[in-house]
C-alpha cells in the first residue's frame, strides 16, 4: 500500500509516498516536480526502515534508578505521573516559571511546537524554548521585519539565482531539484560560501567569502545598486519607506574599501551586485551559512533589502510572499498571569516578531540554570532536542543539564542528553503519528504529515504525550482531544479544512490561488505597511534602523582577540545527507564506519605541519578540544578548515561544539557563533 505523507527526519519536509505492507513500512520515496529517473535521492529515506525498526529505539519509559546506575523500565503512568509530580514540586517550590520545555528542531515547527506551548502557558510558564536563534527563525525574524514574512525564493523560475550560505544538495533536496533545474534552463548561478561545495563548483560565479562577513557584501551590493541606479524605483518610490536613510548607510561600504577583509575582489563585488539588479527574474536562497553568526539579523535584513530593492520581491521567479493557511492559535499565551517574563526578556523584539514563534534564544536556558538569570529554572524538559551535542558550549551546557533538579527527555533514542534524564519518554517517529506541519500552514499548498504504521513498541507519538501530561495536570479543558485528527481539526477549523480533505489531496492542497504582487492590494505586515528600509521599531528600541549603521562591531569570528594562539580559522562544516544534525550515526547502514568525520585542511596547511591524510588531529579553541582523522581538501581554502558537524553523538571526543562559545550573542536575535571560530591544530 502507497501512502502520502511528509518526511521529518530533517527539516526540508519532503513529500514522499510511504510503502507499507502488512502494517510495516518497506520503503519510502520523494515526490518532485522531476521525472523519477531526475530526482534526487535522499540517504536517509532510503534507510526509513532501518531507522524506524533499529533495534536502537527507545520503546519504553525509562526512570533513572535510585542508585543512579543506569535506567529502569516503566510503564507510562508511572513515567507521567512522576513529570507531573516534579512539575507541581517544582511550581510549590520555585513558581511555575521554574520549569522550561526547550525544543528541538526534530518534532517539527507547526503542532510539536504549539502544543507545548498551549500546555506551559496553561501551567503558568512563559518558558517553552525553541533553537531558532541559531536555526532560521532569526532569518525569518529579519525578513519579518523588512517586508513582514519570511519570503521564498522560486529559483525553478528564476534567470539569476544567489545561493548565499546555503547548500542544499546536501540539506534540503526539492530545493536543490529547483536550483539545478533553472541552471539547466539558462539560469545564472552565483553561490556565496566560504567552503567550495558540490555547488559552488557546478557556479557561473563563485565567491568564497570570509565567513561571518556576509553582512558588509550586501551593504557593498545595495551600494553599487544605489550608486548605478540599477534599482527599481518605481517599486521603492511606492512602497518602501527609508530609502535615502538606507542610501546613506550603504555608502559607508563601497566595495573597495570592504572587500579585502572580505577576502573578495572589488570587481568581483561590483559584478555580482550587477548582475542580480539587471537580470530579472532573480532570487536569492539565504541559509544557516548566515544563521550561526551573531551579525544574521543585520545581515539577513541587508539580504531581504536587496530583494526589495530590485523589485524581486512576490514576483514569478523572485522571492515570493507566503500565502499563510488561517489556522487558529492554540498556544493560550494569554493565560499566563500579568506580568509573567520569560527567562528570554532580553530579547523582547524576537519573542514577540510572530504570533507563534515565541521564545528561541536557547543560550539563556543555559544561563537561568548555571548562574540564575533572570531567575533560576530547576526542572526541564527536553523534546525532540539534543542540547548537550547541538548547544554552543557543550561543556557549559553538560554543567547546567547535570545541575537541574529534574530533566525529563522525549526522544526515540538514548541521546548523550538523554542519558543525563531522570525520566525518559520514547516518542514516536514521524512515521508513526499524523501531526500538522510548520511548512504547510505557512504557504499553501497543505500537506499531511500522517501515521503510516502504528508506534513502534510502546513509544507514543509527541501530541500523546502533551495531551496526556496535560490531562494529568489537571487541564483536561484545554487537551479534550483523544486523537491528532481531532486538535488538528479545531486547529484547522478557520482555514475549513479537515484531517480527510487532506488526505484527499496527497498532492497537496491549496486553499488560496498562487498569487503574486499582492502587496498591490495589501498592505506589507510590517508596521508602516511598507518594506522598511530603515526600522522605527528597531531604532526606538535602541538598534540600528537601517542595518549595520554603527558598523560591523566586534569581528564576527569567535576568539578573534585570540588569533595569535589560535591561528586557523574553523568552520562548522557540511551537512551529510546521510545525517541530521546529531542524528542517525547508530543506523550502521548510515554510518558507514564514521566516513566524513574529518577535519578538511587544504593540502598547503597540512604541508607546512606535517600532516597526512588520515592523521589524527587535536583540535582547541579557548574552550576545549575535540580530535578527528585529518582530510587533505582544496575544498577549504589554507588558513582555514572546516570540522565535520553533528558527531558528538557516536564520539563525543568529535564534538564540534566543544570548541564553540556562547558568550557574546547578536543583540537582536541572541545568535551565538557556532559557525566560525578561531582555533589550533597539532597532530596527536
Ligand atoms: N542532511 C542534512 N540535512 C539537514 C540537516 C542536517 O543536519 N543534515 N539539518 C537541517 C537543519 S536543522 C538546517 S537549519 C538546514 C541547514 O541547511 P543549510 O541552510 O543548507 O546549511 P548548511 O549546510 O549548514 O550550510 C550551508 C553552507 O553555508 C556555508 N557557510 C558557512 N559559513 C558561512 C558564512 O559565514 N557565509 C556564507 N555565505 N556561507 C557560509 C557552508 O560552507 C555551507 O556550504 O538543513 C536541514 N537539513
Ligand atoms: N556547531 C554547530 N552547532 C549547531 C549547528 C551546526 O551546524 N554547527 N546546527 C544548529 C542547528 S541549525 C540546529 S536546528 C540545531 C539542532 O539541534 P537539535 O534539535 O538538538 O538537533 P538534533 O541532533 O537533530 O536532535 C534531534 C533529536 O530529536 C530526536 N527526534 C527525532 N524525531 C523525533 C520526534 O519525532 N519526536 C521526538 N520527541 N524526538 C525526535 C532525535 O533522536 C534527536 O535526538 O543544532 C544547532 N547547532
Ligand atoms: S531531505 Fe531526506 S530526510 Fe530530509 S525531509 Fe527530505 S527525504 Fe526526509
Ligand atoms: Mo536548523
Amino acid at each position: 500500500m502507497i501512502i502520502d505523507t511528509v518526511c521529518r527526519f530533517c527539516s526540508s519536509c519532503c513529500p514522499i509516498e510511504a510503502e507499507v505492507e502488512e502494517g510495516r513500512l518497506i520503503g519510502a520515496r520523494r515526490k518532485s516536480f522531476l521525472e523519477p529517473d531526475k530526482r534526487l535521492t535522499c540517504a536517509k529515506l532510503a534507510a526509513a526502515a532501518e531507522i524506524v525498526y533499529s533495534p536502537k529505539r527507545l520503546t519504553t519509559p525509562l526512570i533513572k534508578k535510585a542508585d543512579g546506575t543506569g535506567f529502569r523500565e516503566a510503564g507510562w503512568d508511572e513515567a507521567l505521573d512522576l513529570v507531573v509530580a516534579a512539575m507541581q514540586r517544582h511550581r510549590r517550590e520555585s513558581g511555575s516559571q521554574s520549569i522550561a520545555w526547550l525544543r528541538g528542531m526534530a518534532a517539527d515547527w507547526g503542532a510539536p511546537w504549539d502544543y507545548p506551548n498551549r500546555l506551559m502557558h496553561a501551567f503558568g510558564s512563559p518558558n517553552t524554548i525553541g533553537n531558532g536563534s541559531i536555526c532560521f527563525v532569526a532569518r525569518d525574524f529579519a525578513h519579518s521585519y523588512v517586508y513582514g514574512s519570511m519570503a521564498f525564493p522560486e529559483a525553478k523560475a528564476a534567470k539569476c539565482i544567489i545561493v548565499w550560505g546555503k547548500n542544499d544538495g546536501n540539506t534540503a533536496l526539492g530545493a536543490a531539484e529547483g536550483i539545478h533545474w533553472a541552471k539547466e534552463h539558462g539560469a545564472t548561478l552565483i553561490v556565496i560560501d566560504p567552503v567550495r561545495t558540490a555547488l559552488a563548483r557546478k557556479a557561473d560565479i563563485w565567491l568564497q567569502i570570509k565567513p561571518g562577513h556576509d553582512g558588509l557584501l550586501a551593504m557593498a551590493m545595495i551600494n553599487e545598486i544605489i550608486g548605478n541606479n540599477l534599482y527599481d524605483a518605481d517599486f521603492v518610490r511606492q512602497y518602501t519607506v527609508g530609502f535615502e536613510k538606507l542610501k546613506q548607510v550603504a555608502a559607508q561600504y563601497p566595495a573597495e574599501q570592504v572587500a579585502d577583509s572580505l577576502w573578495l575582489s572589488a570587481a568581483r563585488i561590483k559584478e555580482i551586485a550587477r548582475l542580480y539588479a539587471t537580470t530579472k527574474p532573480a532570487a536569492i536562497i539565504d541559509g544557516n551559512g548566515l544563521d550561526m553568526h551573531r551579525e544574521v539579523f543585520d545581515t539577513t535584513r541587508a539580504i531581504a533589502m536587496l530583494r526589495a530593492l530590485t523589485g524581486n520581491l512576490d514576483q514569478p521567479g523572485g522571492d515570493v510572499l507566503p500565502q499563510p493557511i488561517p489556522a487558529r492559535n492554540i498556544q493560550l499565551k494569554e493565560r499566563l498571569p500579568e506580568g509573567t517574563v520569560p527567562i528570554t526578556r532580553d530579547y523582547s523584539l524576537f519573542n514577540t516578531f510572530s504570533e507563534t514563534w515565541g521564545n528561541q534564544v536557547q543560550g539563556c536556558v543555559v544561563d537561568a540554570i548555571l548562574d540564575e538569570q533572570p531567575y533560576p529554572l530547576k526542572m526541564v524538559v527536553v523534546q525532540s532536542g539534543n542540547p548537550l551535542v547541538t548547544m554552543a558550549d557543550s561543556t557549559r551546557t553538560r554543567a547546567a543539564f547535570t545541575k537541574l533538579d529534574t530533566l525529563v527527555v522525549i526522544d526515540m533514542f538514548l541521546t548523550e542528553t538523554a542519558r543525563l534524564a531522570d525520566v525518559i519518554l520514547p516518542a514516536s517517529s514521524c512515521f508513526e503519528k499524523t501531526q500538522l506541519n510548520r511548512a504547510s500552514i505557512r504557504n499553501n499548498p497543505m500537506f499531511l504529515q500522517d501515521a503510516v504504521i502504528e508506534p513502534v513498541g510502546d513509544s507514543w507519538p509527541d501530541w500523546k504525550i502533551v495531551f496526556e501530561l496535560g490531562r494529568r495536570l489537571g487541564l483536561s479543558e484545554d487537551f479534550p482531544w483523544q486523537t491528532a485528527e481531532e486538535a488538528i481539526d479545531y486547529q484547522l477549523e478557520p482555514a475549513g479544512v479537515t484531517v480527510a480533505d487532506l488526505r484527499v489531496h496527497g498532492k497537496g492542497l491549496r486553499i488560496e490561488e498562487l498569487r503574486y504582487h499582492k502587496y498591490r492590494d495589501q498592505p506589507f505586515k510590517t508596521p508602516s505597511g511598507k518594506v522598511e528600509f530603515f526600522s522605527k521599531r528597531l531604532a526606538e528600541a535602541g538598534f540600528c534602523g537601517v542595518p549595520f549603521a554603527r558598523g560591523l562591531g566586534a569581528d564576527p569570528i569567535s576568539f578573534a582577540d585570540q588569533s595569535d594562539a589560535y591561528p586557523v580559522l574553523g568552520v562548522s562544516g557540511s551537512r551529510d545527507i546521510r545525517f541530521t544534525n546529531s542524528q542517525y550515526r547508530t543506523i550502521p547502514a548510515l554510518l558507514r564506519n564514521g566516513e566524513g568525520c574529518v577535519v578538511d585542511i587544504h593540502p598547503e596547511d597540512a604541508a607546512r605541519q606535517g600532516f597526512v591524510d588520515g592523521d589524527r588531529i587535536r583540535i582547541e579553541t579557548p574552550k576545549g578540544e575535540i580530535e578527528m582523522p585529518a582530510r587533505l581538501s582544496s575544498t577549504t581554502r589554507p588558513g582555514m578548515v572546516r570540522i565535520a558537524w553533528g558527531w558528538g553523538e557516536h564520539d563525543p571526543r568529535a564534538n564540534l561544539n566543544t570548541l564553540t562559545e556562547d558568550e557574546v550573542r547578536g543583540p537582536v536575535s541572541g545568535t551565538s557563533t557556532s559557525r566560525s571560530f578561531m582555533c589550533r591544530l597539532r597532530k596527536v
